[in-house]
């Protein structure tokens, strides 16, 4: 009997992946098409696309240039692949999934209209139990996650929501059927890099729009633009480089000016560069400027600053521009947003800024927001507010490893990985851009494939070697979250109230949920861990004399 065999034997599947957006799709592909095991994909919506599929809001575009935020493993896709603009809108985005899908024809071996409700270890038998809403009970010798980072919206936490009697919207989870919002009075609460996109793309036709801020972001211009025949042409002719060299940045993108310190040079050379990489846009000022504004406040404060006068300088009345420049945390600490004509919505005389840091939402009526005691009337609702990043898309997997035990009670206190890719108890299982990975604060489609290439390098590993359970070491995974916890408190980050600390989900711990360590150092640490046999793993071995052997022999 052949390995596979061995290690399929007793199983409805090898691999169990949960989601069919960027990970799920490649996961499928590599394992299906270049592995060819048996594997099983479940996808709570009836079609392919994950996150480009339910933030389908007006605005919603990817703000890392779609050459870079798109595939890599397949030369012939990213050359017959044309992007018409340089940062691609969401549905550009889902065209280019779907197409993905039909072209390796992942689509018969997806399951979709099916969540994942339990995924529970048989410790006896080595394998995981995945059950799902439709009633489907299977046993997978592997668990792959790809639920995503931002996949659960923020429950709303207004009292009297459900009484408003127009429309409520949520980003995440937006109608697919078209909705109008002409001339309708229309309230948005959040204003992130979700709430900017949309805010700046429904003001062109609302009536009136009520902006509910709690907290100012520090956006900049995204750059965007149509493609350039030439530029892409060009692109397509050096696509390996451009690909190598986005892999060996700390974001994933292959920008190569930044330079140490704002404070080693003059503030006219420092106000050059920022103008320069405000004016080139995307996250070139954050990425590509000077890399102690995310460790040391004096040289954050520079660039901050010089973000607050930009602001001033495009919103005309000085009282709302005021409102809209963020004084008290620094710029980077939460995630920056990309805006493409954001701050001169303000100057149009339907759009009103409310305050709602100073006077907090205290409910909402079947009119309209209520702050304070007055009654903003709206005709539509929209909730802007974020969500329960990276831990709630997993535990809402109900997942339960040895002993029993919950991921949701392991991680009481906060995540727990080793490289955030796997959990000590929870063996055969990968968490792709899991928490204390570089994931969102790298070149996702990137970040994915070295994570859906990590599990499936493990796998392939356990069927050379007849190996029918991994697990992270307690000792490597402490470790590795001390290396991620520490990352982060010499950052500026622990200081903001952000997603990133997972601290605007009232009760969730605030611990850093990003690796900080830049995606090229983490790779390093990943691949010496291979070279060294997969250290900080224990892998357990077909015993000769289980029921298992004996029946496959
Ligand atoms: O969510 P957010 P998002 N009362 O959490 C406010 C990615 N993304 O969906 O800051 C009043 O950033 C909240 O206020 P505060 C990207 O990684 C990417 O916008 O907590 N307000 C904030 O203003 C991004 O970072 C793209 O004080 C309340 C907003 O709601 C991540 O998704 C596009 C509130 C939530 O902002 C999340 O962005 C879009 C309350 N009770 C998103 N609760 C790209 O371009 C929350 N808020 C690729």
């Amino acid at each position: 009997m052949d390995n596979l065999s061995i290690l399929t034997k007793g199983v409805d599947t090898l691999v169990t992946v949960v989601g069919a957006g960027f990970t799920g799709l490649y996961a499928l592909f590599k394992l299906r098409d270049q592995m060819k095991v048996p594997v099983r994909v479940f996808e709570s919506a009836p079609d392919v696309g994950g996150t480009w599929y339910w933030n389908n809001y007006p605005g919603a575009r990817c703000d890392i240039e779609s050459v870079h935020y798109s595939y890599s493993f397949d030369e012939k896709l990213q050359q017959e692949w044309t992007w018409s603009e340089k940062f691609a809108a969401q549905p550009e985005i889902l065209r280019y999934l779907n197409h993905v899908a039909d072209r390796f024809d992942l689509r018969k071996d997806i399951t979709f209209n099916t969540k994942v409700t339990s995924v529970v270890w048989n410790e006896q038998e080595k394998y995981w139990t995945v059950t799902t809403n439709q009633g489907e009970v299977i046993k997978s010798r592997f668990f792959i996650s790809g639920v995503g980072t931002l996949s659960v919206p923020k429950k709303p936490e207004f009292p009297g929501v459900e009484n408003f009697k127009g429309p409520t919207l949520i980003t995440g989870n937006w109608p697919k059927q078209p909705i109008s919002l002409k001339g309708k009075r229309v309230g948005v609460i959040g204003t992130g890099s979700t709430g900017i996109q949309l805010i700046t793309e429904i003001a062109k036709e609302v009536g009136e729009l009520y902006v509910f801020q709690r907290t100012p972001n520090y956006s900049t211009p995204l750059g965007n633009g149509p493609t350039q025949a030439e530029e892409d042409l060009e692109n397509k002719a050096k696509y390996t480089l451009i690909r190598h060299n986005a892999r060996n940045h700390f974001l994933g993108v292959p920008y190569n000016e930044v330079q140490p310190s704002a404070l080693a040079v003059s503030e006219e050379e420092r106000l050059k560069v920022y103008e320069d990489r405000y004016q080139r846009g995307g996250f070139r000022l954050f990425i590509d400027s000077y890399q102690d504004i995310l460790f040391d406040p004096k040289a954050n404060e520079t660039v901050s600053e010089f973000i607050r006068q930009k602001i001033h300088a495009r919103v005309k009345r000085p009282e709302v521009a005021e409102l809209l420049a963020p004084r008290d945390y620094c710029y980077g600490t939460k995630r920056p947003p990309m805006e493409s004509g954001y701050y001169e919505v303000f100057n149009q005389d339907n759009v009103h800024l409310i305050d709602v840091k100073q006077t907090p939402i205290s409910h909402i009526d079947e009119n309209g927001v209520v702050v304070g005691d007055q009654l903003h009337e709206v005709d539509v609702l929209i909730l802007a507010t974020g969500f329960d990043a990276m831990t709630g898309p997993l535990f809402a997997l109900g997942i339960q490893g040895k002993n029993h035990e919950k991921l949701t009670e392991k991680w009481k206190e906060g995540p727990r990985t080793y490289l955030g890719h796997t959990v000590s108890g929870f063996p055969n299982l990968f968490l792709v851009t899991g928490p204390q990975s570089p994931s969102v604060l790298y070149n996702m489609p990137l970040a994915i494939e070295d994570h859906v290439e990590l599990a499936t390098g493990i796998i392939q590993h356990m069927i050379d070697h007849q190996l029918l359970e991994v697990d992270a070491d307690a000792q490597a995974e402490e470790e590795w979250v001390n290396h991620a916890n520490e990352l982060a408190q010499a950052s500026l980050l622990p200081n903001t109230d952000s997603w990133y600390m997972g601290a605007n989900i009232p009760g969730k711990p605030r611990r850093c949920l990003v690796y900080l360590g830049g995606a090229p150092k983490y790779r390093a640490i990943c691949n010496e861990m291979i070279a060294k046999g997969y250290q900080g793993f224990h892998f357990k071995a077909v015993d000769p004399n289980s029921t298992l052997l004996q029946q496959v022999s």
